[in-house]
């Protein structure tokens, strides 16, 4: 009985290229709901790092073209968006991806997020770790600080 569990677990184990240390946790995933016939809106994410400096490098989900890491500057008096390449997460620290801060830019969605819905939210970071992780739809009146309802 317990060779039978054991030897999958060994061969999946023995398929694995290199061993990456799941040194992150990815919490509180939402995304906003966008507004048609806009394509686009904003995801965001809580990033828990309990190992060295890392950064957030890419993020992707089936249901948009192309999801973008945006940073929010200042110009003047104006809050700008910029694509950054690399979101850098301190060694024992965290990002928090928010609304009014940096956050995730779904472009070019493939249908209509409403709130109740979800969808699949994928983040790969410098060390190699890439994590899946379900992320809710809200409304805007729900997308407060700390995302909680
Ligand atoms: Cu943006």
């Amino acid at each position: 009985m317990y060779l039978f569990l054991l030897i999958p677990l060994v061969l999946l184990g023995m398929g694995c290229r290199e061993q990456i240390p799941a040194s992150l946790t990815i919490k509180n995933a939402r995304v906003r709901q966008n507004i048609p016939p806009q394509r686009i809106t904003a995801a965001y994410v809580s990033i828990h790092n309990r190992g060295p400096a890392n950064a957030l490098i890419s993020a992707s989900t089936p249901v948009a073209e192309i999801a973008e890491i945006h940073v929010m500057t200042t110009d003047g008096n104006m809050m700008r968006m910029k694509k950054i390449d690399r979101l850098p997460i301190p060694a024992n620290g965290s990002a928090t991806l928010q609304p009014g801060g940096n956050h995730l830019m779904l472009i070019g969605l493939k249908r209509d997020l409403a709130p109740g819905d979800s969808l699949d939210l994928t983040v790969a970071f410098a060390n190699g770790q890439i994590q899946t992780v379900r992320a809710r739809i809200v409304s805007n009146p729900q997308m407060n600080a700390d995302g909680r309802r």
